[in-house]
C-alpha cells in the first residue's frame, strides 16, 4: 500500500503506469504523441485499457540523447500535466531529474516524483523532500550506473543484484535522514540504465530479492532492448516479449509495470491478483 497525496493505491497485485512520452526524440513513439491533443487520446485509451499511473516524461534518457534544457522541459510535461489533471482523476507520474520540474509539476497536479537519477541532480532531493513532506508525494529511486550518455559503453559490476540492493539500502538512509517517511519510498532497479543484457536477465530472474525493503518496486521493461536483442525483434514486434517478462516480474512481486502496452499489462494484473486470491 502507498498512497499518493490523498489517493492511496493497495498492491494486491501489480498496477500499471502508463508510458506518455512527450519528447520529439522517445526512442519508441518518437514524435508521435508530442501534440496535446495526441497526448490526451493516448492518456484517455491508457486509463481505459486499466493504468493507475501515467508516467509523463519530457526528457529522453536513451543512450545517447540529448540533454533538453529547463525551459524546454517545463513547456513539453506542464501543460500535458494541466491538461490531464483537468480531465482525468488518475495518478500524474513526473519523470524528471531536474528540481524545478519536480516542483512546478507538483504544482500543476503531480503526484508522483520519478527520477532515473535518484534525486543526484541539484536542489533535487531538498524539493523532492519539501513535495513528500507538505503533499505526501512519494518519490522512486532507480538505480542506473554512469550516466545515460555513457551508461552502455561498458557496464561492469561483481554482482549486480548485490550492488542494486546495496544501491537501495544507501538511497532509503539519505532520504529518510533528509525529512522523507519510509513509505514515501518507491525502488527501481533500473532495467537497461547502465546494464548489459546478461546483467538485465540476472535482475529479472533475481526480481523477488527487491521486495526484502517491503517497499513497493517498479519494473521497466517495456520495448527494451534486453527483449529486441535477445529476440531479434524491432520495436514494434516485442509485445509478446513484454507481456513474458511482465509476468515474470509480477510473479516476483513487483508492484508498478511501466509499459508502453497498457491493456496486455493490465491483462497481467488481473490474472496476478486472482492467483494471489486463491489459497490452497
Ligand atoms: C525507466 C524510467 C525505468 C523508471 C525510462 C524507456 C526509457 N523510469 N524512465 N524506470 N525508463 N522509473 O522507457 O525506454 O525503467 S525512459
Amino acid at each position: 500500500m502507498m498512497t499518493f497525496r490523498d489517493k492511496t493505491v493497495v498492491f494486491n497485485a501489480p498496477k500499471v503506469m502508463g508510458i506518455l512520452n512527450v519528447t520529439p526524440d522517445s526512442f519508441s513513439d518518437g514524435g508521435q504523441f508530442n501534440k496535446l491533443d495526441d497526448a490526451l487520446k493516448q492518456t484517455e485509451k491508457m486509463i481505459a485499457s486499466g493504468a493507475t499511473f501515467i508516467d509523463i516524461g519530457g526528457e529522453s534518457t536513451r543512450p545517447g540523447a540529448t540533454p533538453v534544457t529547463l525551459e524546454e522541459e517545463l513547456d513539453r510535461v506542464i501543460p500535458v500535466i494541466d491538461a490531464i489533471t483537468e480531465r482525468f482523476d488518475t495518478i500524474v507520474s513526473i519523470d524528471t531529474s531536474k528540481s524545478e520540474v519536480m516542483l512546478e509539476a507538483a504544482n500543476h497536479g503531480a503526484s508522483l516524483i520519478n527520477d532515473v537519477r535518484a534525486l543526484s541532480q541539484p536542489g533535487a532531493l531538498e524539493t523532492a523532500s519539501r513535495l513528500a513532506q507538505e503533499h505526501n508525494i512519494p518519490t522512486c529511486i532507480m538505480h542506473m550506473q554512469g550516466t545515460p550518455e555513457t551508461m552502455q559503453d561498458l557496464p561492469r559490476y561483481n554482482s549486480v543484484v548485490d550492488e542494486v540492493i546495496e544501491f537501495f539500502r544507501a538511497q532509503i538512509e539519505r532520504l529518510t535522514a533528509n525529512g522523507f517517511e519510509y513509505k514515501q519510498i518507491m525502488l527501481d532497479p533500473g532495467f537497461g540504465f547502465g546494464k548489459t543484457l546478461d546483467h538485465n536477465y540476472e535482475i529479472l530472474k533475481r526480481f523477488d530479492e527487491f521486495t526484502q525493503f517491503d517497499l513497493p518496486v517498479l519494473a521497466g521493461m517495456s520495448r527494451k532492448s534486453m527483449i529486441g536483442n535477445l529476440l531479434n525483434k524491432g520495436i514494434t514486434e516485442r509485445l509478446a516479449g513484454d507481456i513474458c517478462v511482465n509476468t515474470v516480474a509480477s510473479l516476483a512481486g513487483a508492484s508498478i509495470l511501466r509499459v508502453h502496452d497498457v491493456g496486455e499489462a493490465a491483462d497481467v494484473s488481473k490474472i496476478i491478483e486472482k492467483l494471489n486470491q486463491i489459497n490452497v
